[in-house]
C-alpha cells in the first residue's frame, strides 16, 4: 500500500486485537455502530464454532476520530476478546506458577509445524494463537473505516458465496444483495443454500470440514486506479495479494479468471460501446475482465473470486506427528469451525476496501475528504471521448 499504512496485533485468546490505520484523510464520517455492523457480518455464517457465541465483536475507537469525523491522524481501534476470561492463565503475559501443558500434536494444513520450526517454539500454541483467523476481525474493523471513506465516491462493496463443500450456486445476476445478507451461508441461490447447509451438517457429523468459493464485488469504482507502468502498481496484483493473505485462501482470480484461460479471445474480451451519454462514457455489456485491464480499473465493477480450503482443525483428526517425540499421534483438536467460507466473503470485502481506499488516495490525494472529492470531480471531467472535451 502506498498511502495507507495499517498494522494489527493480538492473539486469538489473548486480551484483544488492536489495529492502527494511518493515512485516512480528515472529514470522513465514522461511527462505531457502522464498524460493529461489519464485525457482526463476519461473525455470522452457518458452520461457525461455539466461539462466536462467546464473542460479540465491537471495535472501540481510541483515536483519530472526533465528534464523528476522522481527524487525519492515526485511527486506533481496540477489540476485546471476551473469551480471554477463560484463557487468563494459558495466555498470561506474565510468567505463571502453574504448568500450562504445551500443544505438541501438529495439525496438517495449519501453521503449526512450519511456524514452530521457524520461530524455535516447543509449544505450538505460540504459533496457532496468531495464525488463527481471529485476527481478521481487526482487518474487518479497518476495512469498515475505508468503506466509509469510499462511500462518498459511490463505491459499494459486497460479497456472496458461490460454492461450499462442492455445491455450486447458480445465482441470477444482478445479485440480490439483501437476500445474500439474509442467507445463513451468504448465498444468492436459495436452492444451493439448502444443499450447502446440508453439506456443512454432513461434514460436522463426520468430524470433517468444508471449504468453498466466494465472490467479492466492488461497484461504482472509478476508471483509472492502479497502473500499467510497473508490476507493483497493477491494481489486480494488489487486490490478489490482499485477498490471498486471508487465512485459508488458496487461490484468487479476477473476472472470469481460470475459465477465461480456456476460451478464445473473441469470447473473453468486453466490447467497448459507443459513447451516447457523456455522463457515462465507455460502457461495456459484459464484464469478463472483472473491472481491470492492464492493471488499471476500467470503470466496470471489480469482481474477484477467492478459493478457501477446508479448515485444518478437524473433529476427527488426521494422523500426524508429535512436535517433541517425532512419533505418530492424532493431530490436536480444539473447538473449531466446520465452515468459515461466508466469513471469508466479509473479510474479502474489508481487504478490497483497504486496497481501493489506498488506490483512491494515490490517484486523487488530499488531506481532507473535500480535497479528495475536488480532485476526483476534476478528473471525472477529463475522461470523456477526447474529441468532445
Ligand atoms: C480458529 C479457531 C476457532 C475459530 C477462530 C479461528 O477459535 P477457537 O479455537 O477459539 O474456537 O473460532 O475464529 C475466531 C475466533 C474468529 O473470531 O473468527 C483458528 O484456529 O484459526
Amino acid at each position: 500500500m502506498t498511502r495507507i499504512r495499517w498494522l494489527t496485533a493480538g492473539e486469538s485468546h489473548g486480551r484483544g486485537l488492536v489495529v492502527i490505520l494511518e493515512g485516512i484523510p480528515a472529514g470522513v464520517p465514522v461511527r462505531e455502530e457502522e464498524i460493529a455492523r461489519d464485525l457482526r457480518r463476519r461473525q455470522g455464517g452457518y458452520g461457525r464454532s461455539a466461539r462466536q457465541q462467546i464473542e460479540q465483536d465491537r471495535a472501540e475507537i481510541l483515536s483519530g476520530v472526533r465528534h464523528g469525523f476522522t481527524l487525519g491522524s492515526p485511527i486506533a481501534l481496540l477489540l476485546w476478546n471476551r473469551d480471554w476470561e477463560n484463557w487468563r492463565t494459558t495466555m498470561s503475559v506474565a510468567p505463571v506458577a502453574e504448568e500450562v501443558p504445551p500443544v505438541t500434536r501438529l495439525r496438517p494444513g495449519h501453521a503449526d509445524l512450519a511456524g514452530a520450526m521457524k520461530y524455535g517454539h516447543r509449544d505450538v500454541r505460540n504459533v496457532l494463537e496468531r495464525a488463527s483467523a481471529r485476527e481478521t476481525a481487526a482487518r474487518v474493523a479497518a476495512g469498515a473505516v475505508c468503506r466509509a471513506f469510499l462511500a462518498p465516491f459511490g463505491v459499494r462493496i459486497h460479497s456472496h458465496v458461490l460454492q461450499i463443500g462442492g455445491v455450486w450456486a447458480k445465482p441470477s445476476y444482478p445479485i440480490d444483495w439483501e437476500r445474500v445478507e439474509a442467507s445463513p451461508v451468504r448465498c444468492a441461490d436459495p436452492e444451493a443454500e439448502r444443499r450447502m447447509i446440508a453439506a456443512i451438517d454432513a461434514a460436522r457429523k463426520e468430524g470433517d470440514t468444508v471449504g468453498g468459493v466466494v465472490e467479492v464485488v466492488a461497484e461504482g469504482v472509478v476508471m483509472g486506479l492502479g497502473s500499467h507502468v510497473h508490476w507493483d502498481r497493477r491494481i489486480d496484483g494488489r487486490i490478489a495479494q490482499a485477498l490471498m493473505s486471508i487465512n485459508a485462501v488458496k487461490a484468487v482470480s479476477i473476472g472470469e479468471g481460470w475459465e477465461a484461460a480456456g476460451m478464445r479471445g473473441s469470447q473473453v474480451h468486453d466490447v467497448i460501446e459507443p459513447v451516447t451519454d457523456p455522463q457515462r462514457p465507455w460502457q461495456r455489456r459484459t464484464n469478463r475482465a472483472g473491472g481491470t485491464e492492464g492493471g488499471i480499473t476500467n470503470g466496470m465493477p471489480v469482481v474477484a473470486r477467492v478459493a478457501v480450503k477446508p479448515i485444518a482443525t478437524l473433529g476427527r483428526p488426521l494422523p500426524s506427528v508429535d512436535l517433541v517425540t517425532g512419533e505418530r499421534v492424532e493431530a490436536h483438536y480444539e473447538r473449531s469451525d466446520v465452515c468459515q467460507v461466508p466469513a471469508v466473503g466479509v473479510i474479502g470485502e474489508a481487504m478490497l476496501a483497504l486496497v481501493l481506499a489506498d488506490a483512491y488516495l494515490e490517484k486523487f490525494g488530499g488531506d481532507h475528504l473535500e480535497e479528495v472529492r475536488r480532485n476526483y470531480e476534476g478528473y471525472l471531467k477529463t475522461i470523456g471521448p477526447r474529441g468532445r472535451l
